[in-house]
């Protein structure tokens, strides 16, 4: 079985930010503080967004448990997280449900398009670098007003996870890729 690189330089990223509290593992309480930094970094948004994106991330570490946790430790290591490639039918689910929460979050006035500092305030917060959250917005071919519709932040976040997808605008968040 193999899978682009992009898709496991992908998953070298996704493994590194997940593990927020740098432990070498994903654990529940990573996603607590994930959860927290991001519902933090949208002040303008409603109690209600805030809540379906922390929902969103408790469900996210339950579906990793789930799935990937092979021995049951209540940890997920990089080569049990590896797995999460080899089968992303079982989280496409979790994920649609991460990324609607997440474009809300940065659209708290509703009119469907996201601003580029609400859109990195988002991203810093789950632990992307500016130089990658930037090249990603550019790559997302925002308009004159310097917006994207929420719809594409949506699609490139659920693309973001396609271990077959390569060449996509989301490989601009993988520092050696953004160059
Ligand atoms: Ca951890
Ligand atoms: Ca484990
Ligand atoms: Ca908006």
């Amino acid at each position: 079985m193999s899978h682009p690189q992009a898709a496991l330089s992908r998953v070298d990223l996704v493994f590194r930010l997940f593990d927020a509290n740098a432990s070498g593992a994903i654990e529940a309480n990573d996603f607590e503080i994930m959860a927290r930094r991001v519902v933090e970094a949208a002040p303008q948004s409603d109690a209600a967004a805030k809540e379906a994106m922390t929902a969103a991330f408790h469900r996210y570490w339950k579906t990793l448990a789930e799935e990937l946790d092979d021995d049951r430790n209540g940890r997920i290591n990089r080569e049990e997280f590896e797995d999460s490639v080899l089968s992303p039918e079982r989280f496409e689910a979790t994920i649609d449900e991460f990324a609607r929460s997440l474009a809300r979050l940065g659209d708290p006035d509703g009119d469907g398009l996201i601003e580029r500092h609400v859109f990195t305030a988002l991203m810093s917060a789950i632990g992307f670098e500016q130089q990658n959250i930037d090249a990603l917005f550019d790559a997302l071919e925002p308009d004159p007003d310097d917006r994207i519709p929420v719809s594409t932040w949506v699609s490139s976040i659920q693309e973001f996870y396609r271990p077959d997808a390569a060449g996509i605008p989301g490989d601009r968040l993988v520092p050696s890729v953004a160059g």
